[in-house]
């Protein structure tokens, strides 16, 4: 990776750094080799910070806060920096600090009586899941970044993932949240109550928000009994209105035991399969589409595969469904999962794409695929749309490749933005949302204006500004509040 010098610091950033400095520890800003905090994961943004604070407390935290309020310095709020829209990158002043939470990684409580966890802003999901499966409890929270993630990105960009079908997006799972505001108050919401009318519910403002009001530095969890069973079935299948079907089905026969429903098109497994060392073709032919379901249960695991096969056999003879394989062990069904997870990695190596998370009536899926794959192919000929996501929530990653001939990489970039124009008025025809669960960032900040109402935009404007008058928190991130 290329190594980027301290650039030169004037002198009033020099007394700003030796400031910050007195809080947290000369050893916790960092001013050099800042590439893996200044450029996002997909290598799509990237910035130049004033430096990088890394605090291990909430206090820490409002001391930092409270310096760049009186100072006029902005401030980046980050996690694990696996953010898919820049919100978590700094622009390139050289001006704005990073406040990177990975430090502040303590678990504070578990309560099993309570069913909650309250955990630091930098606990890294994956940990998060592995304490809950200990004490014999599901965090269900799933991503593909989850072993990089942070529970504060999480929720900051009220993430989905794999498993929102059953237990909902991140906003689901918080009961409560401790926030360092942009004046540096400690806003103390942290409490574990399944119920409380107390007035607005503030911690929702939170959720989502993209760092863009205040600094999350600590939550509280929902935990859920742990699974008994556990099945996973990958399906080939003929088209997008029989996997929709397929759902239709699977929803009466398991009901709330369905956990994931995700679909994968030909060509987003034709990736996983070039690009992953060790992915396997699970089924003997090839097909155009295919379905990933998991369900779980508190019954007998024989019991659910039993109930799992019937409804699929059922499927089969209605030809539902092309063909099915059903996983006997955790390793079967970790191998199944690994051919789903692993298309965002196997994209980055099989050349730039035009990314789209959008959500749409799960009624509409089909007829917006076929629309706007009709309007791309008139303007592109030959381009090649790669389809998956949660159908089950009616999410789909809707990423588009060039035609394999006539573009170079940076030609194909290029036209980001009139290719999300396409697509994006495509969603808007069938009522959907231009951002479902990646958030807005930078990557979508100009074009919300296009999609969300005047009304809405000026209400998120006025509660930016009255929590955050002199903009330093993210400042032209999901909105442009100047
Ligand atoms: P960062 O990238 O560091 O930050 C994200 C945003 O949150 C930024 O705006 C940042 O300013 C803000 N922020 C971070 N920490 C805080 C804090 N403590 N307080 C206030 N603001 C903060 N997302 C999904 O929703 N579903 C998926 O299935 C999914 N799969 C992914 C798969 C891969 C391979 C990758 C790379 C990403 C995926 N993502 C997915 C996107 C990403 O992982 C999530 O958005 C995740 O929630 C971001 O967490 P993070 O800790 O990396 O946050
Ligand atoms: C997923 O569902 C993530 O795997 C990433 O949300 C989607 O790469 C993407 O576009
Ligand atoms: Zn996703």
């Amino acid at each position: 990776m290329q190594t980027h010098k301290m650039q030169q610091k004037t002198p009033d950033q020099i007394i700003h750094i030796s400031a910050l400095s007195t809080i947290v520890g000369a050893s916790n800003v960092l001013t050099e080799d800042l590439q893996s905090y200044e450029l996002d994961w997909r290598k799509k943004f990237e910035g130049r910070a004033l430096a990088v604070a890394k605090p291990k407390t909430t206090e820490e935290v409002a001391k930092l806060v409270q310096y760049c309020a009186t100072h006029s310095i902005s401030i980046v709020p980050q996690g694990g920096n696996t953010g898919l829209v820049g919100g978590g990158t700094p622009d390139l002043s050289g001006e704005q600090l990073i406040i990177n939470c990975s430090r502040m990684n303590q678990v504070l409580d578990v309560d099993l009586i309570n069913n909650t966890m309250t955990v630091q802003a930098g606990c890294v999901l994956q940990s998060i899941q592995e304490l809950a499966a200990s004490n014999n409890r599901l965090f269900p929270l799933a991503l593909a970044a989850q072993g990089s993630c942070e529970i504060g990105g999480n929720i900051s960009t009220n993430a989905g993932g794999v498993q929102v079908l059953r237990y909902g997006n991140t906003r689901d799972l918080v009961l409560g949240l401790e926030v360092v505001l942009p004046d540096g108050q400690i806003l103390p919401l942290l409490t574990g109550l399944r119920k409380d009318n107390t007035g607005y519910d503030l911690k929702q403002l939170f959720i989502g928000a993209e760092g863009t009001l205040g600094i999350i530095t600590a939550a509280v969890l929902k935990l859920f009994p742990k699974p008994s069973a556990k099945v996973t079935a990958w399906i080939g299948l003929s088209s997008v209105p029989a996997a929709m079907q397929l759902l239709t089905l699977v929803k009466s026969s398991h009901s709330e035991s369905l956990t994931a429903f995700e679909l994968i098109s030909r060509r987003a497994h034709e990736i996983v399969l070039r690009h992953i060392d060790g992915a396997r073709e699970p089924l003997n032919e090839t097909h155009p589409w295919y379905v990933l379901i998991e369900v779980n249960d508190s019954q007998k695991q024989d019991r659910l595969q039993e109930s799992l096969s019937e409804a699929l056999m059922q499927a089969l003879e209605n030809e539902t469904i092309q063909d099915v394989v059903i996983s006997q062990s955790e390793q079967e069904s970790r191998n199944l999962w690994a051919l789903r997870e692993n298309i965002t990695e196997a994209q980055v190596h099989d050349g730039k794409n035009i990314k789209h998370d959008v959500s749409l009536p799960i009624s509409q899926i089909a007829q917006f695929i076929e629309s706007a794959d009709a309007q791309l192919e008139k303007a592109y000929p030959g381009v090649r749309p790669v389809n998956f996501g949660h159908l089950g929530d009616g999410n789909l990653h809707y990423n588009i490749c060039p035609p394999l001939q006539g573009f170079t990489e940076a030609q194909w970039m290029a036209q980001w933005e009139k290719v999300n124009t396409i697509v994006h008025q495509q969603v808007a025809r069938f009522n959907g949302s231009i951002s479902a669960e990646h958030g807005v960032g930078q990557l979508k900040r100009d074009e919300l204006v296009n999609y969300k109402s005047a009304v809405a935009l000026n209400t998120m404007i006025t509660i930016k500004k009255a929590l955050d008058p002199s903009g330093i928190m993210n400042p032209r991130k999901v909105i442009n509040s100047a």
